[in-house]
């Protein structure tokens, strides 16, 4: 028997396709968790976004030699393999756009709109990708080693992460002023909606706001509520990749609804059947707002009345508010994203 075996790469395949699919894993996990959060105390989901893009780009040399050899053999579906490639460097270099600054839109969509919309194409091909080339995990893949091996990469991408902002910051570069969620400051939010939701043609002088409560429901006019307005600053931070700081005037719902009950969650739903739901512990911070920097809301943004919710992403900023729903539905019955 051959005692000498030929020198082992530094990584196999197998461990490549395992580290490269780890990484992946762990990108996308906190990529989402990147859209979810919006409170300064989140920073660190988006920094582990960062450093979980850098193990990716640590394995893609090592998956590089795995590609080369892997094309060679011309199997039929190459094509598609190569289209996931294409996608997962196209979301690579939009991160990497995002954060240098250096480009922030291409045929005018937003640069972290594209990174996420490129993410996204990409979740059907990488799960038949991996499988249909399956990386089996073997009983040694749980060593000590490995485990080392993974700290050791983890801390690099770390220290990688760190070094790359000081780069971002020290050569002055435009994505130095990005906010910790990657979002870009614009002067005045930008109109957004999801699934294509319209203003609806509203008479400010007929109109009622719908508060429903443990008594029953109430019906308040524009007037009613200017009377118990108050004015606040936040930042409106859509997941698209802009934000915008604002005095927001208009009525804490902590006024408009002194009284929870026993009631769990606040429904806050719009005159286009878009809703979301907020535990009713957030109630002190919202405001259910009819003016922005001193001028009433334009129908695009959400007249006669929108949801200002600080701290929290721009889909939870409900706009053309007509009801405010108090419930015993536990606020988590919705999902964290927008799905209606
Ligand atoms: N009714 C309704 N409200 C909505 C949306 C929507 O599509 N419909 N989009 C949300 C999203 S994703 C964002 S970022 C903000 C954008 O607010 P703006 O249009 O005033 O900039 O509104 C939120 N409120
Ligand atoms: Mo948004």
């Amino acid at each position: 028997m051959d005692a000498h075996r030929t020198a082992r790469p530094r990584f196999t395949a197998r461990g490549t396709n395992l580290a490269l699919l780890a990484a992946l894993l762990l990108a996308y996990l906190s990529g989402a968790a990147s859209e979810a959060v919006g409170a300064p105390g989140g920073w660190w989901v988006t920094s582990a976004h960062g450093a979980a893009a850098l193990l990716v780009v640590a394995v893609l040399p090592a998956k590089r030699r795995v590609v080369v050899r892997g094309l060679r053999r011309a199997r039929a579906t190459r094509g598609l393999s190569l289209v996931l490639a294409g996608l997962l460097v196209a979301t690579l270099l939009t991160g990497l756009a995002s954060v240098t600054g250096l480009v922030r839109t291409v045929a005018s969509l937003g640069i972290l709109w594209l990174h996420v919309a490129a993410a996204l194409v990409a979740v059907p091909l990488l799960v038949w990708h991996a499988l249909a080339r399956p990386a089996r995990l073997r009983r040694t893949d749980l060593s000590r080693r490995t485990a080392l091996r993974a700290g050791a990469l983890g801390a690099v991408s770390v220290a990688g992460l760190g070094g790359s902002e000081l780069l971002v910051a020290g050569l002055g570069l435009p994505g130095a002023t990005r906010r910790f969620t990657g979002s870009v400051e614009v002067p005045t939010p930008t109109p957004t909606s999801w699934l294509d939701d319209r203003a609806p043609a509203v008479d400010g002088a007929t109109w009622r706001l719908r508060v429903v409560d443990a008594e029953g429901t109430r019906r308040l006019s524009l007037a009613e509520l200017a009377g118990l307005a108050t004015t606040r600053r936040a930042t409106l931070d859509c997941t698209s990749g802009w934000y915008s700081e604002q005095e927001w005037t208009g009525v804490s719902l902590a006024t408009l609804l002194p009284d929870v009950g026993t009631a769990r969650s606040l429904l806050v739903h719009s005159a286009t059947g878009y809703s979301v739901r907020l535990p009713v512990t957030d109630l002190g911070g919202l405001l259910l707002a009819t003016s922005v920097a001193g001028e009433p809301l334009g129908a695009l943004h959400g007249y006669p009345a929108r949801l200002v919710a600080p701290g929290r992403r721009g889909f939870w900023w409900v706009k053309w508010v007509d009801r405010l729903e108090l419930s015993a539905t536990p606020a988590w019955w919705r999902s964290p994203f927008p799905l209606t």
